[in-house]
């Protein structure tokens, strides 16, 4: 998939947002969903995303991406509050070549802990 390619709504975050697949939602709003990742990479490893549809960064609009990025800041400061990290690591990839697996945009939210860090 490259930055150029169509938005697919059978996405499986189109498909959570739809209800069509289940997911452990933390958060809603009426712009974002926030919900666990399935393959957590650290401890409470969880994702945000806009409910409107855009594959990555470069296509999101404004509007959506400020309310994503606020939506991301607050589960952020949540996540600090429950597990008492020592660091929280944000990511955000865009097109396959970068990693992206769901083309749907999100943020990825890890907590970090100093001795059991995953590598960048
Ligand atoms: P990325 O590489 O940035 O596109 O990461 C996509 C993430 O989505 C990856 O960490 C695994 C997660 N994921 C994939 N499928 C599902 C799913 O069906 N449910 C949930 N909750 N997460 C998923």
């Amino acid at each position: 998939m490259d930055l150029s390619t169509p938005y697919d709504p059978e996405n499986v975050f189109a498909k959570i947002l739809r209800g069509d697949i289940p997911a452990a939602v933390i958060a809603e709003t009426d712009d974002t969903l926030a919900f666990m990742d399935a393959f957590p990479q650290t401890k409470g490893h969880s994702l945000v995303i806009p409910k409107s549809q855009a594959t990555n960064l470069l296509e999101i609009g404004e509007a959506p991406l400020a309310a994503l990025i606020a939506e991301t800041q607050r589960i952020a400061r949540a996540v600090h509050r429950a597990l008492q990290p020592d660091g929280i690591r944000l990511m955000q990839f865009n097109g396959s070549a970068a990693g992206q697996s769901v083309f749907h945009i999100h943020f990825h939210i890890l907590p970090i802990w100093a001795d059991q860090a995953p590598g960048p």
